[in-house]
């Protein structure tokens, strides 16, 4: 049997997993290989299909829990993939507050589906100014639970990526590199910019050549675990906003900005709040991931009359103040010139993670 290379990248909210994904799957199919993607999220209605989906590449979404709390729906979803495009190549990012992966995802996928698969070891991927803080004791804006998670995922990483060095200096990155080496011995650190696609071949030569994955098993806490989840409010919402605006750009822009400074002023800490208008073919994308600085907006959706807007929050806060607060800030917004026509709308607290294997043994494959 011919076997699919899966390629698992977890790391925090907003650390850059859709992006590297996307900028690795355009890559691998330059070189001829098929190529599936998996997503994940506590509820429907992702920013990160409809990103990934405007690429043409092939995606299945996992929703209402995440990878390790229904790993028969990430299983269905392989052979979905699979057998829809014979793929060579899966991609799977699982939700950005999960850990806890190589003993309920790599380890069964290691003993079930040996014979299928080959898997990467497993990556996980940092923001470089959240993992600053937290490799110096401080919890990176967030509560002390939601910090633990952050710090789980890379203690148990295979393969460490640090993000968005185009952000830092050469000096800072060697500095971050050696701490992050320091921290986690266990794990392969690399760094990579999947913005601006720098790094990205010798991560993609080590994920598609080795099979040393799920090498470590967390000592985890459950109770600190699910809190650390359960201090976020996550609210997932798709509208279509009806009326004629000169510039959805703008609008988007106006709508993120607002947000930011009203989490910022209440004092709520941001997973990662993201934002896709679209308008037809053009479309704009609002991302962030902590407060208003962290804002970047890209893309255009440009003039028109009715625009699509799918908007995914996950917040610490409370899912009904969370709710309240969108919906406030959405009616401002929309004033007396347009009218909202609602297609989904759910906020929710990530309920307690209840693995549906999880492994104490290190499977060992040939
Ligand atoms: N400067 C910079 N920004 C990046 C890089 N990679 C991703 N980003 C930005 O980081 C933000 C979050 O990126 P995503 O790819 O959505 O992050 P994610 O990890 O998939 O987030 P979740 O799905 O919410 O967990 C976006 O604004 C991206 O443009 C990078 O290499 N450099
Ligand atoms: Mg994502």
């Amino acid at each position: 049997m011919k076997q699919t290379r899966l390629i698992m990248v977890g790391g925090f909210l907003g650390a850059g997993k859709t992006t590297l994904l996307w900028e690795s799957a355009i890559r691998l199919m330059q070189q001829g290989l098929r190529v599936g993607l998996i997503t994940n999220d506590q509820a429907p209605e992702l920013v990160d299909s409809e990103l990934l989906r405007r690429q043409a590449l092939q995606v299945a979404e996992v929703s209402g829990s995440c990878f390790c709390c229904n790993f028969n729906g990430f299983v269905e979803a392989f052979q979905r993939v699979k057998a829809e495009g014979a793929a060579d190549v899966i991609l799977a990012e699982p939700v950005g507050s999960c850990t806890d992966l190589s003993a309920t995802i790599m380890q069964p996928l290691k003993h079930y589906w040996n014979a299928e698969l080959r898997i990467a070891p497993l990556t996980v991927l940092a923001d470089p100014m959240r993992l600053n803080a937290i490799l110096s004791g401080e919890s990176a804006g967030l509560h002390p639970d939601a910090a633990y998670i952050f710090r789980k995922q890379l203690e148990e990483s295979d393969l460490i990526l640090l993000n968005k060095c185009d952000l830092l200096n050469e000096e800072a990155l060697a500095e971050l590199k050696a701490r992050t080496t320091a921290a986690f011995p266990q794990a392969t650190i690399l760094a990579a910019s999947a913005l601006h696609g720098t790094g990205l071949t010798e991560w993609l030569e080590a994920v598609m050549s080795r099979t040393d994955a799920g090498k470590r098993l967390l000592e985890i806490d459950y109770d600190t675990y699910a809190h650390g989840e359960a201090v976020l409010g996550w609210l997932n919402g798709t509208l279509m906003l009806h009326g004629t605006c000169s510039d959805w750009d703008a609008w988007l822009r106006r709508l993120m900005e607002t947000l930011a400074t009203r989490f910022d002023t209440k004092g709520y800490a941001v997973g990662h709040v993201k934002a896709i208008a679209e308008n037809g073919k053009a479309y704009a994308v609002g991302n962030l991931t902590g407060t208003r600085e962290t804002l970047t907006l890209r893309g255009h959706a440009g003039a028109g009359e009715d625009l699509k807007l799918i908007l995914n929050a996950r917040v610490e806060t409370t899912p009904e103040e969370l709710n309240r607060l969108i919906k406030e800030v959405l009616a401002e917004l929309l004033g007396d010139t347009l009218r909202e026509e609602v297609l989904a709308w759910r906020f929710l607290q990530p309920g307690r993670p209840n693995p549906t294997h999880r492994f104490t043994q290190i499977v060992s494959i040939q």
